[in-house]
């Protein structure tokens, strides 16, 4: 596949001249971007359509990895790498004066989801492909992703991320796949012959999905596996339907756009006929596909894995039964027991406001034969439990109840593995969240600790560490990211520690020149780089980070000779746009960061910086000069995160509470090389026992924590009269939901061990290198080969083609 230096300027000149009519020397960074991206994809293509044949003609078993969000960032550099192609290009565009950092800049961000578990599926889909697993994508092509944020005055706001306005290159429209998703009406069902009941559809509608693929290359092993995106139009035999403008775009506008909501679910209609939507369409064209291996039905899950990410994919379980039963003349018992077979679900919160719960009237007027067939589930899992289990245990688990349809509890009975994402998350949910289905189904629950792509959030957003590594320990790495191990034998070694540091200082300016330009702060590269990069919520505590930042100042204030290790906190946070509380402590960072910045008292030794529309980009520029990684979330609330394992990877050193998979972490280094702070989860659920956490006793016991929080409402942040108050009564007249006030003196004794650790640069050193050298074992090729082997039973294109011979 890959091309001389000579062949590819060849080609970039021949498809310049026939796309735009021009030269090299006078295309712009569009045309360029634009050339290029066709020019991989013909690339790539060859071997997209060899890996979809071998599938084919091997009858391979494939996963499909049903997820409603994905967030791929950009594709351009991550295909060039996988292709083996990144030098090469990089040095021939440079010889024709071309800077490939300049093309890059030009591809919009594909964010087509919120944030850990849109991201996730994106590290999934490359891990497959670079690991050689049959495993595809199916997911929603939004014409508008996550909104891009902005800051007025401080505020949020939210602006439209218009991304496919000059087009996807990297997409290929398949027309002929195109298939129909019937929503509303009525059915009901008539006999068609003596005890086979046939569903009778009446003023439905008609939707077209259309499908988009994107080519999801492995990384140097020619295995290119697909990303199926749907997008909704109108189908020709409705045409006449929709006269108006208003009516068509009211269909249009199914698809167009992402919720951006990620942790609290609104019940929305349009919600509900996407999940539906990209189910449907997804589901059939699997079968369309399955047809072709000419097995029976009843033999689908030895050729087929469907994954449900989080509930909002949780209607495969009755699509599927519709389409078994309805269209392949199964009986409900053989379609019921091939769709537990085929199906596995993931579970990626414990937050009460995120499990979603839809209305049964809403489903029964959208989706008629969806909650036909739920009901049908619901009544029998009800009378099958009723004969082992206790009653109350088989009310609280079944599926329908007061009046909602309870997606998590479809998702576990209609599927036969459900996982956490870290150990902590697993056992939560067997011991407390999910505890009943643990008592029904022991066999199904299991754990797989997520993962991230480390050729993404190493090889490319961080050449200069990754550069000192080739040196050290050599390339396997970048295949075999277990490899990174080796590098614990340079920990003592003073030039490799000297090369990490001045590798970490390059980021650390790179970082600080695009702050300078995009925010208009000066930041010192001496000061520690502490960074809180992910959604705003409030049960991730960026309110605690913030409390902290408060006391320091505060002590400057009392002592401006205090001799502080000086820091930057660099805050990366989008809210939902109807979470208002975190909107509100949005301005309230913002208010912070003008004081302080602001005070000559100060002089430069706290800078708070929160960039603006953090997002997979932006997270590629910071990650690499971050010193400190704030993983700060109350035990028991973060279900993994995976920014913490980014950081870790690029040599971070993490402050954590033990949540999520910040245990996985500490195990992994030990404690001698990360900050442990807080509740542990025992501790926490302790407290809701016992219902003893009282925060104004808290306050009135610690004066620190009085100063503290009496800045918000006694007027030194300025500009943030009712956001004060309305932070200091959800402290102390709310009673602190997240037990800030707890935590507060802990992490800040955490916080001065860090400070301590910082000013001797050896320690700090060696401690980072044994955070990268660690953090091998959080890579997501090792997490999907878990689900590949454990869960899917899937195995690589390799040993497939080696076993069959
Ligand atoms: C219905 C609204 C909604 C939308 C998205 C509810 C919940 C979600 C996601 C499940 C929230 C999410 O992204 N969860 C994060 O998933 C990551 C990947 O597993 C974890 O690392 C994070 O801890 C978890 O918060």
């Amino acid at each position: 596949m890959v091309m001389t230096k000579e062949e590819f300027k060849k080609e970039l000149r021949q498809r310049l001249r026939e796309n735009y009519a021009i030269e090299v020397e006078g295309a712009k960074p569009p045309e360029l971007f634009n050339t290029l991206g066709a020019l991989l994809k013909a690339k790539f293509s060859e071997d997209w359509r060899a890996t979809w044949k071998d599938y084919l003609v091997g009858k391979q078993k494939q996963v499909y990895y049903f997820s409603i969000e994905f967030l791929p960032g950009k594709m351009l550099k991550s295909n060039l790498l996988n292709m083996g192609m990144l030098e090469m290009v990089r040095e021939a565009l440079a010889e024709m004066d071309i800077d490939l950092e300049e093309l890059a800049e030009v591809e919009r961000d594909m964010a087509l989801g919120n944030g850990g578990l849109g991201r996730l599926a994106s590290c999934f889909m490359d891990s497959l492909a670079s690991c050689g697993l049959p495993g595809n994508g199916n997911g929603i092509r939004y014409d508008y992703g996550l909104f891009k944020q902005r800051f007025v005055d401080g505020y949020q706001v939210e602006l439209p991320d218009e991304w496919l306005r000059s087009g996807n290159i990297w997409e290929i429209r398949r027309d002929s796949k195109a298939v129909d998703v019937r929503i509303g009406g009525h059915v009901y069902l008539k006999e068609v012959r003596k005890g086979r009941l046939k569903p009778v559809y009446e003023n439905t509608r008609t939707l077209r999905a259309v499908p988009y693929d994107t080519g999801m290359v492995g990384y140097g092993n020619g295995v290119v596996n697909t990303l199926r995106l749907w997008s909704v139009e109108i189908p020709s035999s409705e045409e006449d339907r929709y006269q108006s403008i208003e009516g068509r775009r009211e269909l249009e506008d199914l698809t167009a756009v992402l919720y951006p909501d990620d942790s609290n679910e609104k019940g929305r209609l349009t919600r509900l006929i996407q999940e539906y939507f990209f189910v449907s369409a997804g589901i059939q064209s699997i079968i369309r596909y399955y047809k072709r291996l000419n097995q029976p039905m009843t033999r689908l899950s030895e050729y087929v894995a469907i994954h449900i990410n989080d509930t909002h994919p949780a209607l495969c379980v009755p699509e599927m039964m519709r389409i078994l039963m309805d269209e392949q003349n199964l009986s409900w018992k053989q379609a019921w027991d091939t769709t537990v077979k085929v199906m596995s679900y993931t579970n990626h919160t414990i937050m009460a406001e995120a499990l979603e719960k839809w209305p049964i009237d809403l489903m029964k007027r959208t989706i008629p034969r969806m909650y036909q067939i739920i009901e049908e589930i619901d009544a029998r899992y009800v009378a099958s439990m009723r004969e082992i289990h206790e009653h109350d245990l088989v009310e609280r688990t079944r599926i329908i109840k007061d009046g909602q349809v309870h997606m998590a509890h479809l998702a576990i009975i209609g599927s036969y593995s459900t996982n956490g994402v870290a150990k902590l998350h697993s056992d939560l949910l067997k011991s407390v969240v999910l505890h009943d289905f643990y008592v029904i189904f022991p066999d199904r629950f299991n754990n797989k600790t997520n993962g991230i792509a480390q050729r993404r959030w190493s090889q490319l957003s961080n050449e200069p560490l990754s550069n000192v590594l080739n040196e050290a320990i050599g390339t396997s790495w970048r295949k075999n990211a277990a490899d990174l191990k080796l590098l614990m034998n340079y920990q003592g070694d003073q030039q490799v520690l000297k090369k990490l540091a001045e590798a970490k200082k390059k980021n650390k300016q790179a970082l600080a020149a695009y702050i300078k330009e995009n925010t208009g702060i000066e930041v010192s590269t001496e000061a520690i780089f502490d960074v809180q990069i992910k959604r705003l919520h409030a049960y991730k505590r960026q309110l605690l980070n913030l409390l902290h930042i408060i006391k320091l100042y505060l002590d400057l204030k009392d002592n401006p000779e205090h001799p502080m290790q000086s820091r930057v906190f660099i805050f990366g946070a989008k809210a939902a746009p109807s979470y208002a509380y975190a909107k509100t402590i949005i301005k309230c960072i913002n208010e912070t960061a003008n004081l302080i910045n602001n005070d000559p008292d100060i002089n430069g030794r706290l800078k708070i910086v929160f960039l603006p529309n953090y997002n997979v980009t932006l997270a590629e520029k910071i990650i690499p000069a971050a010193d400190v990684s704030e993983q700060i979330s109350l035990a028991s609330k973060e279900a993994s995160g995976t920014s913490n394992m980014k950081l870790m990877l690029n040599g971070a050193i993490t402050i954590a509470t033990l949540d999520g998979a910040n245990v996985e972490i500490r195990n992994a280094v030990g404690d001698d090389n990360i900050f442990i702070f807080g509740l542990t989860e025992k501790e926490v659920y302790q407290y809701y026992e016992n219902r003893e956490y009282s925060s104004i006793r808290l306050y009135e016991e610690n004066s620190v924590i009085q100063r503290v929080l009496n800045t918000f409402i006694d007027g030194t942040i300025p500009n943030i009269l009712y956001e004060g108050r309305e932070i200091f009564d959800s402290l102390i007249k709310y009673n602190d939901e997240y037990f800030l006030l707890r935590d507060f003196d802990s992490y800040v004794q955490a916080q001065e061990k860090i400070n301590e650790a910082y000013a001797n640069p050896k320690i700090w050193q060696k401690i980072s290198l044994i955070n990268t050298a660690n953090a091998g074992r959080f890579s997501s090729d090792e997490t999907v080969r878990r689900y590949a082997e454990d869960i899917w039973n899937i195995e690589s294109k390799l040993s497939y083609s080696n076993k069959k011979g």
